[in-house]
This record gives structure tokens, sequence and C-alpha cells, in this order.
């Protein structure tokens, strides 16, 4: 659908949009003025519009540890990615990658588009970086020599059994909690969560990555590395690519659902680590990210369209989640809101039925007893017959804009 035809279905998505489209024009103008930061700061909107946003409203000090921390792995990431790289050039690349950071002049090609300029300008990534504190400078070092070894371990290893599954998301995504983690903790905002609460953070959002993004992953040419675990799909297929067949329809999406009820299973403890935060921007940057995860299950759930297209949150919705999401009662409602719209999307001959429904339940049961649901809320379930009435209202507004328009601008009798 047209954006217009969004807006006019979802016409409470329109004050959001144009507050995120502000915000997001005045960060474009607060790049800083050395060439190195410029780099980074700009590089980081390219790579990522999501993470950017929800980055660039921590207070400076963090800010640039994080943005650093981002660009570091996301190269990581590219040299891990990129199937043109030979296996016997990558593995010592990954291996020592948290030792190139420390040197401005160390370069490796690799990549397209805007990670390729990445790759190519890394020297403002390793100056910056060396500009950091100690504390964050070896936090982001510890990380990335992790990150580097798992993702090495498993350039020559497929995700066989849930347990690969795991240890892989904790490698690339999980992780990433632990860093961010030390680093909240580094800047003197935060203590110190657990291990096991910040790699579950990584993992609920990694896992709705492998999830939404089987098509594009499977029709990758050159043939990309599928992170699905054989141990769910073989369950329903006999080649993951099969899933992607109509005649294979109702075994893809009972497999789709099996991956999604696998992922319920770290709400629990995301939603643990977030009410322990305590600054405010921490917490928004944390809480943003999981509350689009959640929206996104809810949107994958049950639904075919993974199978044949991309599956997006619309951009309204996106944009209502980050004015929204403020406090951990503004997360509890999400959860439990998003959890009642997969609850009723559950098919009674779904095989996983039952536990899919116990595990939301268990969520909205934490959500409960937290005590900060209320009813005076606004829902993210829209009911249809409001959001009709407020497109008439929209309709009804821009006809009397264009007959005033053309009132006031016809000459006076
Ligand atoms: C709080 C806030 C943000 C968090 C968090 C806790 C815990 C973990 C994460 C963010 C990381 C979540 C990663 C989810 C997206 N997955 C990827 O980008 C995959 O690459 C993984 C390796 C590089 C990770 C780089 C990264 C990502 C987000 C960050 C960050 C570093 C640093 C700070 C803040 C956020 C994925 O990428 C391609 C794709 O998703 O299409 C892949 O190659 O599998
Ligand atoms: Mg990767």
């Amino acid at each position: 659908m047209g954006s217009f035809g969004a807006m006019l279905k979802h016409p409470d998505d329109i004050y959001p949009l144009l507050k995120l489209k502000m915000a997001a024009r005045n960060l474009e103008k607060q790049i800083p003025p050395q060439p190195h930061w410029a780099f980074c700061y700009t590089m980081l909107h390219k790579v990522s519009r999501s993470f950017a946003l929800v980055i660039q409203q921590l207070g400076p000090e963090l800010r640039n540890a994080v943005c650093i921390f981002y660009l570091v792995l996301r190269a990581l990431d590219t040299v891990e990615d990129d199937t043109a790289v030979e296996t016997d050039v990558k593995l010592p690349i990954l291996i020592a990658f948290h030792r190139h950071i420390y040197d401005p002049k160390w370069h490796f090609a690799c990549g397209t588009k805007e990670y390729k300029v990445l790759m190519d300008e890394f020297h403002h990534v390793a100056t910056a970086f060396l500009e950091l504190g100690k504390g964050y400078q070896e936090a982001i070092e510890d990380i990335t020599k992790r990150m580097g070894a798992g993702m090495a371990k498993f350039i020559c290893k497929e995700v066989e059994t849930v347990e690969d599954y795991d240890e892989y998301c904790h490698y690339v995504a999980g992780l990433v909690g632990l860093g961010l983690s030390k680093l909240f903790h580094a800047a003197e905002l935060e203590d110190l969560a657990t291990d096991e609460h910040s790699n579950s953070m990584g993992l609920f959002l990694q896992k709705t990555n492998i999830i939404r993004d089987y098509l594009e992953d499977i029709n990758e040419i050159p043939k990309s590395r599928m992170f699905w675990p054989r141990q769910i799909w073989s369950k329903y297929v006999n080649k993951l690519e099969d899933l992607k067949y109509e005649e294979n329809s109702d075994k893809a999406v009972q497999c789709l659902n099996d991956m999604v009820t696998n992922s319920l299973l770290h709400i629990e403890d995301c939603l643990k680590y977030m009410s322990d935060l305590r600054d405010p921007a921490i917490f928004k940057f944390c809480a943003i990210p999981q509350v689009m995860a959640i929206g996104t299950l809810a949107l994958c759930y049950n639904n075919i369209e993974v199978f044949r297209g991309v599956v997006k949150m619309r951009r309204g919705l996106t944009a209502k989640i980050i004015d929204k999401t403020r406090t951990m009662a503004d997360v509890y409602a999400a959860f439990y809101d998003f959890s009642s719209i997969i609850k009723s999307k559950v098919d009674k001959k779904d095989p996983n039925a039952t536990k899919t429904l116990s595990r939301l339940e268990s969520v909205q049961k934490t959500c409960r007893e937290s005590g900060a649901l209320t009813n005076s809320r606004k829902s993210y379930i829209i009911k249809s017959e409001q959001s009709f009435n407020s497109a008439l209202i929209m309709v009804m507004i821009i006809i009397l804009a264009i007959i005033y328009a053309y009132v006031s601008a016809s000459p006076r009798f």
C-alpha cells in the first residue's frame, strides 16, 4: 500500500511520523566537525537508520562509545557476510579483528555499497576508537575478540541444533548485549546487568531478524548461509528451501510458528533486564528495539507472506513505537498487547498451539503482575471501526482544506 493510503487507514500515525521526520532531520544537522567523528556518525546513519536514531539520543560520551562499538561490529559482520572472501583469508581477519581496531593503518577491502565505504575508510573508525576512554576501549576489544572467534567457528559449521542456534546468536548478538551492559556500567549510568539477561536482549532481536529475513536470505545470490536450525525445520520439510514453495504452505507456516515460539522464551529475561535500567535515555535505547521485535513477531506469526515477500511493520507503527516507548509501563503494555495479537492468531490445529499459548500466557502474567497495566492506555490493537472513523475525519479535513484554499484564492466580488 502507498504511504498516503497507509496514512488514510491509520491517520493517528501522521503525528508520530512527522515527529520522527523532524527528529531525523535535526540529527543530520548535528554531525560533529572533526572528520573522523563526522565519518562515523554519517556512516551510522547510512548503515542503520533504526539503531542510529536510538543511539543518537544517548548522552555525548556514551553515544560516542556505542557508535564506535556499532561500527566496529558492523565492519566485522561485513567480513563475515562477504561470500566472495575465501575462508582461508577470512578466518585470520575475523580472529585478529580486535587488534586491527587499534591500528588506523589497517585496511581490508570487502563488502558492497555503504559497507564497502565503511571498510575502505575504516581508519576513521580506528582513529575515533583510540580517543575513547580506556574502559570503553577494553569492553569493545573484548567483545570484538569473542565475536570474531565465534563467527570463525561458525564459518565452517552449520546451525544444526537449537543449541547451535542459541550459540550462534550469542556470538553475533548476545555478545552485543554483554558489551552494551559493560559500556553502560563504564559510563557509571547503570549497575552491571547479568550476562544471562544481557545475552537474552540480543538473542530476542537476532532471532526476530532471522525469522523475518527467511526469504531474503534463501534467495540471496551467491547463496548465503542460513540460520534456521535443522532440528526445527526438519520436522516440517526435507530441505530448508522447500518452505518457500506453494505446495508446502501449511508446513511452512507451522515451521514459522515453531520458530516464533522458540524466540518467545527470551522475553521474560528481556523484561527483567529493562526493568532494572535507571537512565531514561539508556532505557529508550534498549526498549525501542525490543518493542519493535515483538511487534515484528506478531506480524510474522502464522503469516505465509514471510515466505512470499518482505514482511515489515508499517513505518507509522514504527514511528508510534519510537514516540510512545518511554517507561517500563509502556513496555509491559506493548508486550501485553502484541502477545494478545499473537494469541488471536494461534490456530488450534497448529502442532505447537499449546506451547505457544502457554508461553504467551506467561508473558502476559509477568506484564499483569508488574502492576503497571492500566485500562486508560491506548492500545496497539487498533479496532478497524475506530480507524475507519478517523479516516473519515481525515478525508473531511482534506476536503475542507481544499475548499478553503480555493475560496481564499479566488478573487472577491
Ligand atoms: C540493547 C539495545 C540494542 C541491542 C541490545 C541491547 C542487544 C543486542 C543488540 C542490540 C544486537 C542486536 C543485533 C540484531 C541485528 N542483527 C544484526 O545486525 C546481524 O549482525 C550481527 C553482527 C553485528 C552486530 C552489530 C550490532 C548491531 C546492533 C547494535 C550494535 C552492534 C551495537 C550497539 C547497538 C546496537 C545481522 O545483520 C544483517 C541483518 O540483520 O540483516 C547478521 O549478519 O546476522
Ligand atoms: Mg553476519
